[in-house]
């Protein structure tokens, strides 16, 4: 590869770390491109590196257009835009950025537990409102010790929540593919009766088209009206349409939600309901943890292109 190469950035928000590579790399924008068939048809042939994210991705039909493509560097532990299958098979590597965000992840699932069983956002507004006065308190809330969570998906991230849940004073079981035999949490094999068994179910897993709507409706019926969901991992997990209809009908007590099916589009009905607290996909969202991913995505790059190992490659 020459000193000074091409690469294609196809999301917004690696724009500042990309910057540091500028004295590297010749960066074309495809995410604000008036005309993206044009810009491929101009720098196509160009480009050896994609930067991109978890969300926007790279698929089959871009890589295509890209004939020496080389790799593509995600800015995100999520890949599920990107389409592994056709990277694997035309040879393209496809590094990650794990571990440095299971911390702020971890921390505002337990930020929007608390949140929703305390009321939070509720009582901000009220105190706002001028509604606290010595003949009116707020409602009484619940709190999260003694109640039972369930993770779905004890990987990187779920152990850091079941660690500080365990901090909260909550039991933690957990449902998985695997049984792990070495974490001190109870295994249920199936969904679905560990969605019986708690108070609290929470999504972190990866989006691909094995986990679809893993949370169906039926696991949702089975956390039942008074267990809460939290999903910090990706809208695709949940199905959608039936967690909106189960709260309206009361038949599912409460939502935290993080992502959604159809970012940054969010079901309206959510929107107007008490049971519920909403959040614009922030789990990594800090100034220390996204510089860290930007720092290990542009550290997975710049192995690539000295002939290094890469750091923390998928495929
Ligand atoms: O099943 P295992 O033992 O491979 O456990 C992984 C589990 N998992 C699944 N469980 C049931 N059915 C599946 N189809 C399935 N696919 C994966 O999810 C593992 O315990 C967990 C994922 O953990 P990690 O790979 O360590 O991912 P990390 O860093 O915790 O992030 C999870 C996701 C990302 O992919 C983003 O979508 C989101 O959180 O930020």
């Amino acid at each position: 590869m020459s000193k000074f190469d091409h690469l294609l950035l196809v999301s917004q928000n690696f724009e500042n770390q990309i910057q540091l590579l500028s004295d590297r790399f010749k960066i074309h924008r495809y995410y604000g491109a008036d005309d993206k068939n044009a810009l491929l048809d101009d720098i196509g042939e160009k480009i050896r590196v994609v930067g991109t994210n978890g969300h926007d991705g790279c698929s089959r039909e871009l890589m295509e257009r890209l004939p020496n493509l080389e790799m593509i560097g995600c800015y995100g532990v999520g890949y599920d835009a990107i389409d592994i299958e056709a990277a694997r098979e035309k040879g393209i590597r496809v590094t990650n950025t794990p571990d440095v965000l299971s911390d702020a992840v971890a921390e505002l699932t337990v930020g929007l537990m608390i949140s929703l069983a305390r009321q939070i956002p509720q009582s901000d507004q009220f105190v706002r409102a001028g509604e606290w006065t010595p003949s009116n308190s707020y409602a009484l809330t619940s709190e999260l010790t003694g109640k039972t969570a369930g993770i779905l998906g004890l990987g990187r991230i779920g152990k850091e929540v079941a660690r500080r849940l365990q901090g909260m004073k909550m039991r933690v079981i957990y449902h998985g593919r695997t049984h792990q035999k070495d974490e001190p949490y109870v295994y249920y094999s199936d969904l679905t009766e560990m969605a019986t068994a708690v108070d609290w179910l929470i999504v972190i897993m990866p989006g691909d088209p094995g986990t679809e709507k893993i949370v169906s409706k039926s696991v949702l019926k089975a956390l039942g009206a008074k267990g809460n969901l939290v999903n910090v991992a990706r809208g695709s997990l949940v199905d959608e349409d039936a967690m909106v209809e189960l709260l309206q009908s009361g038949d599912l007590g409460g939502a935290a939600l993080d992502v959604f099916a159809k970012e940054p589009t969010v079901p309206d009905a959510l929107k107007s309901m008490n049971n519920v607290v909403l959040s614009p996909h922030a789990g990594s969202a800090t100034v220390k943890t996204r510089t860290g991913m930007g720092e290990l995505a542009i550290a997975n790059i710049l192995a690539h292109t000295d002939g290094r190992p890469l750091i923390t490659q998928v495929v």
